[in-house]
């Protein structure tokens, strides 16, 4: 049957607001964090105590700054658990605006992640390699998942992306303890799988003030009603694990959700998110992610005004966004790019006007 759009329908999505559109937002904010964690991603774990070691430090980026080397130890009931991370900062003994980055690989530099370049812009990063956290496997059991799992997972425990999201929560607890970071300049930022692990972070956490969510596509940025490229029966056929098991019963039933990926991105707000789509990323789909953003803007309305999502489809190259939420689709495949970088910096440095002192 060809899609409701298609013969001229359009999508109905669940709406934002309760009854009552004056409520208050932050009770609200609550609550379409309830429906997706027990209905798509599984609750985040709780924050637990842990012991940071740092194992090794030295100059790096030509005596620009520094880069270390560290370890978060983690210890609940019988189970341990250690995941490594990595930390480069500029020099200048300031507080400098950071992004705590969810990568594929603990490479730094990688082929997703400029470095030296990010520096020079003065801010810093914290990253790690996702799969350090729990693999990207369908058993569950050896990772960080071992903290908090005893048996079986419930239907709305938590899947792989939440604990992504949870480590990066506590990635951003030692960020804290350090005392490097411009606390009110600190995004979340991931490509792809993890893109949508940076949403869901972000909208749980609220001490990111931005989040930058890269060709996130289904069930990260996407709506999932009338999307074209990845469905929600593709994603968890494939990938079963990301998820918690009730998700599974959306699978060729979306318009059945009680939610769409809208409610994700307005979990934000009154914070900013910007969403980096690519032309040829027809998996992900850039106009539904870009009718997501336009779906959650009233959100951020509630806070400040903007009304710049009035095109029908996204124009690439047109940054669109007034409001907090922003959008952009570049030229190009699916992947993280020196450009994509470069668009989430200018967003933070519009209101973190930090460059390097040094060279
Ligand atoms: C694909 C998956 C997408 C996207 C991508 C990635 O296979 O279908 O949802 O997340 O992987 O993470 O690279």
């Amino acid at each position: 049957m060809p899609k409701a759009e298609d013969r001229g329908e359009r999508a109905i999505l669940p709406s934002l607001f309760g009854k009552d559109k004056t409520e208050n937002w932050e009770k609200r904010r609550k609550e379409l964090g309830e429906i997706l964690a027990g209905e798509e991603y599984g609750k985040i774990p709780p924050p637990l105590p842990f012991r940071a070691e740092i194992l090794k430090t030295q100059e790096e980026f030509a005596g620009k700054g520094f880069m270390e080397w560290l370890s978060l130890h983690f210890e609940r009931e019988e189970a341990a658990f250690s995941f490594p991370a990595r930390l480069i900062y500029p020099k200048g003994g300031r507080k400098f605006p950071f992004f705590i980055f969810a990568n594929f690989s603990d490479a730094v530099p990688d082929r997703y992640f400029p470095a030296e370049e990010i520096i020079d812009h003065g801010f810093g990063v914290l990253s790690f390699c996702y799969q350090d956290v729990s693999a990207d496997l369908d058993s569950f059991g050896q990772g960080a998942e071992k903290l908090f799992l005893s048996g079986d997972r419930a239907p709305s425990d938590f899947g792989k992306i939440s604990l992504w999201a949870w480590a990066m929560s506590r990635l951003l607890d030692y960020l804290l303890q350090r005392g490097l970071a411009d606390e009110n300049r600190i995004a979340a930022i991931g490509h792809s799988r993890l893109g949508k692990t940076a949403l869901w972070a972000g909208a749980n956490d609220e001490r990111f003030s931005f989040v930058f969510s890269n060709n996130s596509g289904c069930s990260g940025a996407s709506l999932s009603r009338n999307k074209s490229g990845e469905t929600v029966k593709i994603i968890t056929d494939a990938f079963p694990h990301w998820f918690c098991k009730n998700y599974r019963k959306y699978a060729d039933h979306e318009a059945s959700m009680p939610f769409d990926q809208h409610f994700l991105l307005a979990m934000i707000a009154p914070r900013t998110v910007a969403i980096g789509a690519a032309k040829e990323d027809t998996w992900a789909d850039s106009r539904s992610q870009y009718l997501s953003c336009r779906a959650a803007e009233s959100a951020y309305r509630l806070f400040r005004p903007g009304t710049s999502f009035e095109d029908d489809s996204p124009r690439t190259g047109k940054e669109y966004g007034t409001s907090g939420i922003f959008f952009r689709e570049r030229e190009g495949t699916h992947y993280l790019s020196r450009a994509d970088w470069l668009y989430y910096l200018r967003i933070m440095e519009k209101s973190a006007p930090a460059k390097s002192e040094n060279f």
